[in-house]
């Protein structure tokens, strides 16, 4: 940016800070101020994952703040709900209506007919995903469950390995063997990145399996395309191959593990030739795969979130993390396998997010399925009157996209909205509310991609009226009448209530030193020497890895996403205490009487240049990010007439979104790829990628499903 040289000629103030996203490398950033104005944001060049470099949506931090459509003040709806008309009122009259509404609500129908729904837009222990679980468990609403993300992937590793960080993913840098399984690192953990690199260039094999030769595919030594949702399946087959090629590490497995003997005979079922059926992955690359991970020590396997969004996600995660106790990977500096490290932070989210206060027999109901509970698919009693959105876009993320804007369009419906833009779903708020970012506020970052506790502290003053969410919800506790003392503690004092500072891994570590260096990395062994695994010690029930799920006996449950966040989260169906294939809700294996309608399998990947759906609204985002784009292999384009640049539409029975085609041989035969965060509001067609996705869950963790759909794909007329 141009700075006026008035501001220019001032002197420039360094602060530190941690980047905001839910993205697993939490990159140390320095702010660089001038008369109040954020004029520049650096990655730490210390930092050992940020190593001064920040990602192509970082870039221009500054003018993310400033853009001139952000909100910042209270608006209340002027025009019908989702034509996006607002006027300017007080945080007076907006919290004296919040007031109103609630108060009539809860004297009708209780204090649950009110539903929070919150997701990651912000990372912060103060202002990230549970910022309003104190608030909301307070006032006795139904209580959300969040599994957007990674639920179904922490339940299938906690199940397996209990909750351990595993590998850290700087000890890659010593491993001779690298998987990167259903992740594109490059553009989804970039920072992760130059450990890959440092390996391969050491003679290590980087191996990715992913249904689209990806920019993190091309630069591996060996890409393996596979079917979506089939992950399970090639895991079983690698189980099978490790164990008839006489490559299983049986001392290992003898001290460390237990359920050998029962793996051993579900994986009789997956032969290579089967699995290649399954899979689309010839037998032959299963067998060699399977030779290669077992016999070239340290191995690592980097496993990518995107594994669990299909029906048997979870239990494909079940099925690979038992990989590296199987072929004693685990011994090694460099070797083992990572899914999110945040469990071997000491962290007390007890403290800050307070399930004590959820009254006895409080309804959970989950996120995903907000649309069928606005629209009374699924049975509620009392039903929803008022819904409450923080850090989250369910309209672009969710699945469902047509039931949840029938369900907001219900003029019975009370939404508030706390946001930074006018958002896919704050379009259809009765309320929204201006919230901070992240060079205007103070939070610890939790982190889920490396191992160092991030501080961001304050740089600019917030502009207009935002307010960090901690400072939203204590506005509402105030204006709800409760007086606990809780509300009265500072930022500060939250802050120190949130680490366990007793914990060997805080050893060194406090907050005078992390406010003066920005991060500082937990005692739990240098990436040199870390292997925390070698001699067993896994935090699970037994002690051991537990090929057969010893937590599987209470019936299905879901590990909260952030440890102990609570214990809401009810078993329910029965689940199978071995790994084993789920074949998908919707494929054309699995169903084939819906593919002879809907023929392709589509994903909806990460966007590059945005996150999740921010910065889908910034212009240089855009074009660097492209419009919706429906890439599709040229095979499957041919036959219904297509070529680059057709306007096409992507349908299934509960909806439909229009873009560009774009003709890609990077893709298998059979699959779409649509980037999930492209806004609805400025598509052709005013809908996006989540119209057409399921809202089922995973069979393990209740993770959503989106890449467990079938569609068709046709060319639009122009005059369409
Ligand atoms: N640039 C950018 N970075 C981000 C984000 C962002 O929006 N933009 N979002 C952040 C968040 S919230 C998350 S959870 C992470 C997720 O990051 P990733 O785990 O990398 O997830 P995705 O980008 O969804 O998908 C990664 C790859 O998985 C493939 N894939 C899809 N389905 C399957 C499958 O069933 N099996 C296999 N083997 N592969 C499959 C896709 O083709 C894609 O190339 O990224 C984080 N980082
Ligand atoms: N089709 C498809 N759908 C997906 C996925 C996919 O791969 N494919 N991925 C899933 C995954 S992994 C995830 S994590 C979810 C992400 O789902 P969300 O967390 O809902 O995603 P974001 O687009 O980041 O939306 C967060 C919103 O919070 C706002 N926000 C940011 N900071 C703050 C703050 O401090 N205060 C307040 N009040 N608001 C703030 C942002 O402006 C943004 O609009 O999406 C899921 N949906
Ligand atoms: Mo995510």
């Amino acid at each position: 940016m141009t700075l006026a040289p008035e501001i220019a000629s001032k002197e420039l103030k360094v602060v530190r800070g941690a980047c905001p996203h839910d993205c697993p490398d939490t990159c140390a950033m320095l702010y660089h101020v001038r008369d109040g104005k954020l004029v520049d944001v650096q990655g730490d060049p210390d930092h050992p994952m940020t190593r001064g470099g920040l990602c192509v949506k970082l870039k221009n931090f500054p003018a993310h703040h400033y853009q001139a459509d952000r909100l910042l003040y209270p608006m209340r709806r002027t025009g019908p709900k989702g034509s996006g008309q607002f006027e300017r009122i007080s945080w007076d009259d907006a919290l004296a209506e919040i007031k109103a509404r609630w108060t009539e609500i809860i004297d009708e129908y209780g204090p649950q007919a009110i539903m929070p729904h919150a997701y990651l837009g912000h990372q912060g222990v103060l202002n990230g995903l549970t910022s309003g679980d104190a608030f909301f468990n307070r006032l006795g609403s139904s209580v959300a469950e969040k599994t957007y993300c990674e639920s179904g992937s922490s339940t299938a590793w906690i199940m397996t390995v209990g909750p351990t960080g595993g590998l850290d993913v700087e000890s890659m840098a010593y491993s001779k063997y690298i998987i990167v399984w259903g992740m594109n690192m490059t553009s989804t953990n970039l920072h992760a990145w130059p450990f890959v690199l440092e390996a391969q260039k050491k003679g290590a094999k980087v191996v990715v399996i992913d249904p689209i030769r990806t920019r993190t595919a091309r630069q591996a030594d060996w890409h393996i395309p596979i079917r979506p949702g089939t992950d399970g399946a090639l895991a079983m087959g690698l189980i099978h191959e490790i164990i008839t090629q006489d490559l299983v590490d049986f001392d290992y497995v003898d001290n460390y593990t237990i359920g050998y003997a029962d793996l051993a005979q579900r994986a009789a079922q997956y032969p290579p030739e089967r699995v290649a059926e399954i899979t689309g992955v010839p037998a032959e690359t299963i067998r060699t795969l399977a030779r290669e991970y077992a016999t070239t020590q340290p191995a690592a396997i980097r496993q990518g979130v995107a594994i669990e969004r299909s029906r048997g996600g979870g239990q494909a995660i079940r099925a690979i993390t038992c990989l590296p106790a199987l072929v004693g990977a685990w011994r090694h500096v460099g070797g083992g396998t990572v899914e999110m490290p945040i469990w071997e932070f000491p962290t007390q989210f007890d403290k800050i997010c307070k399930p004590e206060w959820i009254p006895e027999g409080t309804r959970v109901i989950n996120e995903l399925d907000l649309g069928a509970a606005l629209i009374g698919e699924l049975t509620l009693d009392p039903p929803l009157k008022s819904l409450f959105v923080y850090n989250s876009n369910p309209v672009s993320q969710g699945p469902a996209q047509a039931k949840l804007i029938r369900g907001l369009l219900r003029e019975d419906l009370f939404t508030v909205v706390s946001e930074h833009f006018i958002t896919d779903t704050a379009r259809y708020a009765d309320l929204i509310l201006p919230a901070t970012m992240q060079a205007e506020q103070l939070d610890i970052m939790v982190t889920w991609g490396h191992l160092y506790i991030s501080l961001n502290q304050p740089a600019i003053p917030p502009p207009g009226e935002c307010v960090p969410n901690v400072e939203l919800f204590r506005r509402l506790a105030k204006t709800m009448g409760f007086d606990d003392d809780y509300w009265d503690r500072t930022d500060e004092q939250m802050l120190m209530d949130f680490h366990d500072w007793d914990a060997p891994a805080m050893d060194g570590i406090t907050w005078d030193k992390l406010k003066e260096h920005g991060y500082l990395r937990i005692n739990v062994g240098a990436p040199d020497v870390r292997a925390p695994h070698a001699d067993g010690n896994f935090p699970t029930p037994s002690g051991k890895c537990e090929f057969k799920s010893s937590l599987a006996e209470g019936g299905n449950f879901v590990v909260p996403v952030w440890r102990s966040m609570y214990e809401a989260m009810q078993p329910s169906d029965p689940i199978d205490p071995l790994p084993d294939y789920v074949p998908p809700f919707e494929a054309p294996d699995s169903n084939p009487e819906l593919a002879k309608r809907y023929p392709l399998n589509i994903v909806s990947p990460k966007p590059h240049a945005f996150l999740n759906s921010q910065y889908g609204n910034a212009q240089d985002k855009q074009r660097i990010q492209g419009e919706q784009r429906v890439s599709l292999h040229p095979d499957d384009a041919a036959q219904r007439g297509i070529v680059t640049g057709d306007l096409v539409q992507v349908f299934n029975d509960r909806g439909t979104f229009q873009g560009p085609a774009q003709l890609d041989d990077a893709l298998i035969p059979g699959l779409v790829m649509a980037n999930v965060g492209h806004w609805a509001s400025s598509s052709p067609g005013l809908s996006s990628v989540n119209s057409i996705t399921l809202d089922q869950h995973s069979t393990l963790g209740n993770a959503g499903v989106y890449s467990d759909n079938l569609v068709e794909v046709a060319k639009l007329n122009q005059t369409d």
